[in-house]
């Protein structure tokens, strides 16, 4: 993992950090995102987008500018957030994320950029993330399954890094994929799901502002169950859309492959937008269990960002294309 948010605080993905104290500790501690350049690792003859150099930078955490994007809801403890967990590369049991996340070899990461792009190349992460950049962001996040949880991630803009690698009229789709070691991951042994995971969004869903690239939560770099060292995450649509340690992006003409999809093409849509009126086949998604809370409660459309994002989805029958 190249980037790497140090807390001074040492909260560990074991320890229970209740949701307030959190929010009130966080304008206190001094958090440090140490942060190296190593530059781009090969590239089809482009220049790395962001000129590299030795220099190391540190964020203050505790700085970061108040987001608006936030939500009321209870934040989730850290706890579940790290120890109930879908990636099914590290075994498809929810416990098995955190269980198997040694196995997951983040160091070194390269992310491949292809398709019709005017800077395609292969980049280290730090290429297009400087520490500067991150900020925290608030969301829901709603697995199609009918739980959710609320998580404070940090993050960049999905459009900031995507327009750095000058994507052009050619591309419609955003076509993501996830690591595929099967020596290391446990889940990739056998054919649960078409390996590597893959997920897809339209561009204009890619480059809306809601839309990130999460390197870290709770303040601190994102732990290997949750998708380091880069996930996405898409509030407004079901989990399975926020795809984990991404090593390919490619911008494509066609509408992008999606794992799950691939495997279940009558169950999992391929916009996946969370809909309380469109159930799964096999339950219904009406209502949906917060994690850490005992009655349940009402999905809301769009996950509760419609007035962001509905418009992107006028004149669709989103019953047909769900
Ligand atoms: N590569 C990969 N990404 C993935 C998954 C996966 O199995 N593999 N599971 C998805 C599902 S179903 C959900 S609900 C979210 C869960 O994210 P979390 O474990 O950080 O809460 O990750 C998504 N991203
Ligand atoms: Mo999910």
């Amino acid at each position: 993992m190249l980037i790497k948010i140090k807390d001074s605080s040492s909260l560990r993905d074991g320890d229970v950090t209740d949701e307030n104290i959190y929010s009130d500790r966080r304008r206190f501690i001094k958090t440090s995102v140490k942060y190296t350049a190593t530059g781009v690792l090969a590239s089809y003859g482009v220049l790395p987008i962001i000129s590299s150099n030795d220099s190391c930078a540190s964020i203050d955490f505790s700085s970061i500018k108040e987001t608006s994007y936030k939500v009321k809801d209870k934040l989730t403890s850290l706890k579940s957030v790290t120890s109930y967990n879908n990636f099914y590369e590290l075994g498809s049991g929810k416990k098995d994320p955190k269980l198997n996340a040694h196995l997951l070899k983040t160091e070194p990461w390269s992310i491949t950029v292809e398709g019709h792009c005017n800077k395609p190349g292969i980049y280290a992460l730090e290429d297009f993330i400087s520490p500067s950049v991150l900020e925290e962001r608030i969301y829901r996040l709603r697995c199609v399954e009918a739980w959710s949880m609320v998580i404070p991630w940090v993050g960049i803009e999905a459009n900031k890094i995507l327009k750095k690698f000058e994507p052009n009229s050619n591309a419609k789709f955003v076509e993501f994929e996830s690591i595929y070691d099967p020596e290391n991951l446990p889940g990739q042994e056998r054919r649960v799901l078409e390996w590597p995971y893959t997920e897809g969004l339209r561009i204009d869903e890619a480059m809306h502002p809601l839309t990130i690239f999460a390197v870290g939560l709770y303040g601190k770099e994102l732990p290997n169950q949750n998708g380091a060292p880069l996930r996405l995450v898409v509030p407004w649509k079901y989990g399975f859309k926020s795809i984990k340690s991404i090593v390919k992006i490619r911008f494509i003409n066609t509408q992008a492959t999606s794992a799950w999809n691939l495997s279940a093409p009558s169950e999992y849509g391929f916009y996946s937008n969370v809909n309380p009126d469109v159930d799964h086949p096999r339950w219904s998604q009406k209502k949906e269990r917060r994690i850490g809370d005992f009655l349940k409660r009402k999905t809301m459309p769009f996950n509760g960002y419609a007035d962001q994002v509905a418009q992107l989805y006028q004149g669709m029958n989103l019953k047909k294309h769900f």
